[in-house]
């Protein structure tokens, strides 16, 4: 069985974590992204490859095949859609939270109650979108592609949804959390036509990662 199986990760919290999952189904990679500039790491398994790519681009390559398997955070996941992804595994990994944060003095709850339309900035749009519009609260999405935290302190918005893990950030910035939208942890996503056509490939590695999320 010559089947090569190509995984997607990101750099940074992802990788590290997904490293112990590897180990536990016998892979080690061979080579260091945070030193090394190559897009493709080898692996000590000459079936399995790892290319590192953007996490919000994780699902992209993984939908097209071009990964046959990926880790990717709920809220990357949420905003691409999930099409042509299978999602087995919850991997319980970088565990966040995504919350709309506010400048302190900002009386949100007031803004709210009168019905006032919120300017809110955001990388997570879709995500965004849906929690106003359930809650029936009125909003202006500013798209933005990073340091969301900026928005509220220069007037670029009333609010923003980001994600929070130790709150360090909206602490250093004047911010407070004003609303929980969801907990956020990463998943195992894995292409549909890949899952049948390299099925032995890829099961024992899906049954490795899950004995070894269980723990
Ligand atoms: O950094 P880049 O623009 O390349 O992309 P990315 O930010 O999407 O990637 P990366 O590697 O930073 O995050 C990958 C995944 O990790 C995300 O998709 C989340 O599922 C998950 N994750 C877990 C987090 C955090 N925790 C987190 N704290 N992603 C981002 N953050 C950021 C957050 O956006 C905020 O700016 O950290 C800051 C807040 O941290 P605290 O500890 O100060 O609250
Ligand atoms: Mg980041």
């Amino acid at each position: 069985m010559s089947t090569q199986l190509t995984l997607a990760l990101s750099k940074g919290r992802i990788f590290e974590e997904t490293l112990p999952l590897l180990e536990a189904a016998g892979i080690r990679v061979t080579e260091d992204p945070e030193k090394s500039r190559k897009l493709i790491l080898a692996t000590n398994d000459p079936h399995v490859r790892v290319i590192i790519v953007r996490a919000s681009d994780v699902p992209t390559y993984v939908q097209y095949g071009a990964a046959d398997l990926g880790v990717a955070g709920k809220d990357v996941l949420h905003e691409h859609g999930g099409e042509g992804l299978y999602q087995p595994l919850d991997l319980d990994i970088a565990k966040c939270r995504m919350s709309v944060a506010v400048s302190v003095g900002f009386d949100y709850a007031n803004a709210v109650r009168q019905g006032a339309r919120l300017r809110v900035a955001t990388k997570y749009t879709e995500t965004a979108r849906e929690h106003f519009a359930s809650k029936g609260v009125h909003v202006d999405l500013i798209k933005l592609y990073g340091s969301m935290e900026l928005a509220p302190l220069v007037g670029l918005s009333d609010a923003i949804v980001d994600l929070v893990s130790t709150g360090n950030t909206l602490i250093a910035n004047n911010l407070v959390e004003v609303e929980h939208i969801m907990d956020i942890s990463s998943r195992l996503v894995v292409n549909q036509a890949a899952l049948k056509m390299k099925r032995e490939r890829l099961q024992p590695i899906l049954e490795a990662f899950e004995r070894a999320t269980k723990k």
